[in-house]
Order: C-alpha cells, then sequence, then structure tokens
C-alpha cells in the first residue's frame, strides 16, 4: 500500500529525524566509560585533587561495587570481594572521555563487618574518615543503604560524620536504597519515604540531597543516579572554570581547612 503524503510536512522530510538522546541516555554513556585508575592504601597515595571526586560508602555487602559496574554497565569494574571486610584501601575510577577525564569514583572500604580484627578496621576506618573529612577534591557522596534495613547505626553514624560538608553545600549527597527488587511495592514505598524523611530533616538551604530506590538487577534508579553524578561533573566544570583567574587578592575559596588535613607539609589531600 502507497503511503500517502502528509501535506502538513514539508518535502524532503518524510523519513523522521534521528532521535536525540535523552539527557539519561547521555549521562549513561558518560558513566560507561568509567575505568580503573589506582588503588591508595593511605590519602598521600592519591593523585593529586584536581578532579572532582565522587566517594562511594556503605555498609559491607550493601552493594557498593555492584553499583559501581551496574553505573558502568560493565561486569567486574569494581571487585566485588568473596571476604567482605579485607579491603583496606581506595579505589578509584576515572571517568570521562580518555584525555579528558572529568569524574573520578572512589570506591570506599565497607563499614560494619564484625569479624575483621579490630586493629585492621580501625585502620581502615581511619583512611575512610580521613578521606571523607578531609579531601578537596571530594564533590558528591553516593551512599549505598540496603533498602531492606534503612539506615542502621553505621549508617546514620557515617551520615553525622559527614554532614558538615553535605550542609555547607561543599558535597552532595544521593542515598541509594539498593537491592530494591527485593521489596514489593508497598514495602519500597515506605522505605523510599522514611529515607527522604530522615534527609529532610538533615537538609540546608544549600544542601543538595537526593535518595533513590535502586536495584542492579532490574536498573531501577540507575539512569537517575547516572543524571546526578553528570550533573555533578558538570557543575564542577563550571565552578571550575570560575576558579581558573580568581580576580589579584581574592578569597581561594577553599576556606580555613585548606591546609593540610593530616598536618604533613606539601601536598593537599
Ligand atoms: N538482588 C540484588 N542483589 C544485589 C543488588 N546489589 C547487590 N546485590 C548483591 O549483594 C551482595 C553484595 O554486593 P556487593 O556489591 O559486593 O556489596 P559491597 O557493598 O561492595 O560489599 P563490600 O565489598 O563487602 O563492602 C552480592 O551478592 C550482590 O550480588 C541488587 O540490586 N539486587
Ligand atoms: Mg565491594
Amino acid at each position: 500500500m502507497n503511503k500517502k503524503a502528509d501535506p502538513d510536512r514539508p518535502s524532503g522530510t518524510s523519513q523522521a529525524p534521528a532521535a536525540q538522546p535523552s539527557p539519561e541516555q547521555r549521562a549513561l554513556a558518560w558513566t560507561h566509560t568509567a575505568r580503573f585508575l589506582t588503588t591508595a592504601a593511605q590519602l598521600h597515595h592519591l593523585p593529586p585533587p584536581d578532579l572532582p571526586e565522587i566517594a562511594f560508602v556503605g555498609r559491607s555487602n550493601a552493594g557498593k561495587s555492584t553499583a559501581i559496574n551496574t553505573l558502568a554497565q560493565q561486569r567486574q569494574l569494581a571487585y566485588a570481594s568473596k571476604t567482605p571486610g579485607r579491603t583496606q584501601h581506595i579505589n578509584l575510577f576515572s571517568v570521562g572521555l580518555q584525555q579528558a577525564t572529568d569524574q573520578l569514583w572512589a570506591d570506599l572500604p565497607g563499614y560494619g563487618f564484625a569479624m575483621v580484627a579490630k586493629d585492621a578496621k580501625q585502620r581502615w576506618q581511619k583512611v575512610m574518615a580521613d578521606y571523607l573529612e578531609h579531601r578537596h577534591a571530594l564533590a558528591g557522596i553516593v551512599m549505598m543503604v540496603d533498602s531492606r534495613h534503612g539506615f542502621t547505626d553505621l549508617d546514620r553514624q557515617l551520615l553525622d560524620f559527614v554532614m558538615p560538608r553535605v550542609a555547607r553545600g561543599e558535597v552532595g549527597l544521593l542515598v541509594l536504597l539498593t537491592k530494591a527488587d527485593k521489596l514489593n511495592r508497598k514495602e519500597a514505598t515506605e522505605a523510599l519515604a522514611a529515607a527522604q524523611e530522615l534527609l529532610a530533616g538533615l537538609a540546608t538551604e544549600v544542601s543538595d540531597i537526593g535518595v533513590c530506590l535502586f536495584s542492579a538487577l532490574k536498573r531501577q534508579g540507575v539512569g537517575d543516579a547516572a543524571l546526578q553524578l553528570h550533573e555533578w561533573s558538570q557543575r564542577h566544570a563550571a565552578t571550575a572554570v570560575h576558579w581558573t583567574a580568581p580576580p589579584e587578592g581574592a578569597d581561594d575559596g577553599l576556606g580555613d581547612d585548606a591546609e593540610d588535613a593530616d598536618g604533613a607539609s606539601g601536598a593537599q589531600p
């Protein structure tokens, strides 16, 4: 059957134009570029804080590595250890084009595993705490919370710990309620509402706090998380341009804690 010409369509445009990628598709194409950069056992092993970093934090087994792999659409980018709590390192991933990395992801050791020797636990928890408190490059925190359990005491302690920087608007916070596929619709709605309520109590006028249900299995929340990460990288890019040529004598914008966090002279953490 012959198609009739559409009188409203100008001639020569009978084919639909190629669809533009949506912002979510663009964000996912960007997160797909994630690749391993380096491992650091101590803060001073980290690369210079030139790029905005996003810390992935959460209780051990909450689904951090899986979330990183799901966002990157790669099976084994982040190593999911069979022995929980073994990792005492910060694993860094680069995101962006090869010659134009515009964000780093930091997979931090999970917390809350009682089985781990106390001294090892304290050692890595100090590395994690120092990183979250002092790393100047930190632009955002993605916190994984098992949707079936909600915020545990340890999660609340971590929230309290990072809130000063989040409340000042210096660091964004995105909470992913993981393993949402294990909840029915009602439970998922309740888990989201409970998390929203808790986080609303922490929000300030300048804070940037978000929360969403997340499932690696059903790919739920993946697009939203990618959009947030992408937005954080773009916001930093705009800020970085602003910072390239501050007026003479102007404040460097780093605030009082721009000094060395660990008391060592030289490079900032
Ligand atoms: N059903 C389901 N299982 C998940 C999901 N995300 C993670 N898991 C499972 O949860 C377990 C822990 O996931 P990981 O990603 O290794 O957790 P982690 O937070 O990195 O754990 P540590 O490395 O010990 O800190 C694994 O068996 C995953 O397959 C999800 O969205 N749905
Ligand atoms: Mg892991």
